[in-house]
């Protein structure tokens, strides 16, 4: 078989020593997000104390052969790990540690994401996309975009895929069928307990999820917060935090913004234009459908009843609060 000829599609991955970085970089190496034909280079960024593992990690992506897989490189250099880059995904970010108060998170992550923004602005490419997973994602995506004033907004998403593959599993062994037999079921808000995972436009087998399932009583109050604490769980049960699934989630977010979608739509944080009532300039979670030719789009015309609406605004009021306390800190403005 002859090897592709087209030109590699330059990946950075931040916290590429990490355990969400361990579960991604191989699947992006071997074709999931751009497919069996596409060569794609991998830029790996860490800061310095991860230089170690990372070669590490490095030697075993080396060991794999993957007939994809065109270049690593490790850096902690934003110049050379975001120079002329396709995508960024930013995976990487401090976690919270005792005794650490949100705003404190807030206030650590903020000022590396405008870092990173900056950085992408100066050397990725104009076209690149930028997929936010380090918490809290909204915002550090918002930050992030507002540090890069030259790159669309368009181009910046944060993920709450995995929060859409949770509450399609939950639907699911709730009404006895394949995961697949679930569409149209968006999460919309913040990446965060607040968030809701719209079982009202949501369809199992084409029905409405909520005439199959026949229990609004466990959608509201079962469903809703087992979906928005999954992480939690996962902690608990695992004793760390989600990282195979997280990665599974980065890959099903990439894949699904560069293929036509067919009937169904997907759940990404884009920058609000205003969106079913959505504040305008947000990057909050909403259904995202994308076009033969590649364009994503916010799909029109679902039905939201009050208890969604409310559930949403109080999501998105969150959102406004994270705006205030990072932007306040970190000098930014609206
Ligand atoms: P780990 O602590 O295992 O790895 C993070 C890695 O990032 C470390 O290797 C660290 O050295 C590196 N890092 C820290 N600051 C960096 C910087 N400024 N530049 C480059 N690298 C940096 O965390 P992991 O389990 O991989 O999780 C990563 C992030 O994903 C966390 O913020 C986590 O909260 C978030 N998650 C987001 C999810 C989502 O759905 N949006 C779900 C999973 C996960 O909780």
């Amino acid at each position: 078989m002859m090897s592709s000829t087209k030109d590699p599609i330059r990946v950075a991955v931040t916290g590429a020593a990490g355990n969400i970085g361990y579960a991604l970089l191989f699947r992006i190496a071997s074709g999931a997000l751009f497919g069996p034909k596409q060569p794609v280079a991998l830029n790996l960024v860490e800061i310095e104390p991860g230089m170690n593992a990372l070669k590490g990690v490095a030697m075993e992506l080396d060991d794999c052969a993957f007939p994809l897989l065109t270049e690593i490189v490790q850096t902690s250099d934003l110049s050379v790990g975001f120079k002329d880059i396709d995508w960024a995904l930013l995976v990487g970010s401090v976690p919270r540690k005792k005794g650490m108060e949100r705003a404190d998170l807030i206030g650590i992550n903020g000022k590396v994401f405008v870092g990173q923004g900056k950085a992408i602005n100066d050397y990725a490419k104009r076209s690149v996309k930028t997929v936010v997973v380090g918490n809290p994602c909204n915002t550090n995506c918002l930050i992030a975009m507002t540090s890069a004033p030259d790159i669309p907004n368009d181009q910046f998403f944060a993920m709450t895929r995995l929060d859409e593959n949770r509450a399609k599993t939950q639907l699911a062994q709730k009404a006895g069928v394949p995961v697949k037999e679930i569409s149209q079921l968006c999460v919309w808000g913040n990446h965060s307990p607040t968030m809701f995972p719209d079982f009202y436009n949501a369809q199992i087998g084409r029905q409405s999820a909520v005439s199959v399932i026949g229990d609004e009583t466990w959608l509201k109050e079962t469903f809703v917060p087992t979906v928005g604490t999954r992480g939690k769980a996962i902690i608990e049960a695992r004793g760390a935090s989600s990282a195979a699934s997280a990665a599974n989630a980065v890959v099903d977010t990439v894949r699904d913004l560069v293929t036509p979608t067919h009937g169904d739509h997907h759940s990404v944080c884009v920058c609000s234009n205003g969106e079913y009532g959505t504040p305008a300039g947000l990057i909050t979670s909403l259904p995202v459908r994308v076009d033969a030719v590649g364009n994503w789009k916010v799909v029109e015309g679902l039905k939201l009843n009050d208890y969604a609406a409310e559930k949403i605004a109080a999501s998105n009021a969150e959102l406004v609060a994270e705006r205030e306390l990072s932007f306040g800190q970190l000098g930014l403005s609206v």
